[in-house]
């Protein structure tokens, strides 16, 4: 059983973070990111697994089997986050706590970007504060595990 894990799973182009738009999305990569949770987790006696894939099936195969593993997600799904019914249900589907997060404020951005299919189903939804916002949904997700670990907000 996954007490103290967490799973840090990142969508599609996030593999891209630091090498292009640093006016959206910042000059950090994906490894700072990983750093930046594990950092936080392990303040809390966490520890993280992290996957990262641009293919919307091996995001969906990885939140299924989440709470086998962990007792907390911390998803950007990034593009999928508008689009996808699949990565909802496998949500949906998973009892654990999962919290989305967003590194760019998709509310100031395209109207595209301002539905998210799965935030309600995630336990809370973190937007808008760059990679910083991977700290909070860490401590927002650790916060949620530690009252309860039910998903329910
Ligand atoms: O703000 C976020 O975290 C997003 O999830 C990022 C997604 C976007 O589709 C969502 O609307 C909001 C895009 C991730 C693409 O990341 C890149 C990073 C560097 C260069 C190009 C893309």
């Amino acid at each position: 059983m996954g007490t103290k894990r967490l799973l840090l799973i990142n969508g599609p182009n996030l593999n891209r973070l630091g090498k292009r738009e640093p006016d959206t999305y910042g000059k950090q990569t994906l490894e700072d990111v990983i750093r930046l949770v594990k950092d936080t987790a392990w303040e809390y006696g966490y520890e993280v697994e992290e996957f990262q894939s641009n293919h919307e099936g091996d995001l969906v195969d990885q939140i299924q089997v989440a709470e086998e593993k962990a007792a907390g997600v911390i998803l950007n799904p990034a593009a999928y986050t508008h689009t996808s019914v699949a990565l909802r249900d496998a949500i949906s589907s998973i009892s654990i706590p999962v919290v989305e997060i967003h590194i760019s404020n998709v509310h100031n951005r395209e109207s595209f970007r301002h539905t998210s299919m799965t935030a309600p189903v995630c336990a809370g939804q973190v937007v808008g504060f760059g990679v910083d916002g991977y700290r909070l949904a860490t401590l927002g997700v650790i916060n949620k595990i530690e009252s309860g670990g039910r998903k329910e907000s």
